[in-house]
C-alpha cells in the first residue's frame, strides 16, 4: 500500500468504487471517467507504478479477470490497454489494465492511443 495512491485508497475502501471483482490479490472496478459503457480497470492489490515493478505472482489474475469482464459485458469489440509512464499516457501510478468496450464506430480510439 502507498499512502498517497488513489487506487490503494480504493483497495482499502477509503474511496468508494463500483467493484466488479475482488480476490486476495486483485480488484476490478468501473472507471470513474469511462470512455465507453462498461470501461473497467483491473489492478493488483500490490502497489507498484509500472508493470515491471510488480512481482509476477501478483500479475497472474489480471488478464483472466479482464477476459471474464469482457465476456460478462458481452463485448465483441474491445481494447485491453495498460500504460506505463507519462510518455505512454499513464496518469495513475498504480498498475492497471483497462477493458474498454467498443460498442460502435463513433467511439474514439481510446485512452493512450495516438489520435488520427
Ligand atoms: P491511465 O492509464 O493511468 O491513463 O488511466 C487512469 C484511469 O484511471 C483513467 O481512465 C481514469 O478515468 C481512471 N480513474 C478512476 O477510475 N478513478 C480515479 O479516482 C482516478 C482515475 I484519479
Amino acid at each position: 500500500m502507498a499512502a498517497n495512491c488513489i487506487f490503494c485508497k480504493i483497495i482499502k475502501g477509503d474511496i468508494p468504487s463500483m467493484k466488479l471483482f475482488e480476490s486476495e490479490k486483485t480488484l476490478a472496478f468501473l472507471d470513474i471517467n469511462p470512455l465507453s459503457y462498461g470501461h473497467a480497470l483491473i489492478i493488483p492489490k500490490h502497489h507498484g507504478a509500472k508493470l515491471h515493478e510488480i512481482p509476477p505472482e501478483h500479475l497472474t489474475e489480471l488478464l483472466p479477470v479482464a477476459s471474464r469482464i469482457a465476456s460478462a459485458l458481452g463485448c465483441e469489440n474491445y481494447n485491453i490497454l495498460q500504460n506505463n509512464g507519462r510518455l505512454a499516457h499513464q496518469e495513475v501510478d498504480h498498475v492497471h489494465f483497462h477493458v474498454i468496450p467498443k460498442p460502435n464506430e463513433t467511439e474514439g480510439l481510446g485512452i493512450g492511443w495516438p489520435q488520427q
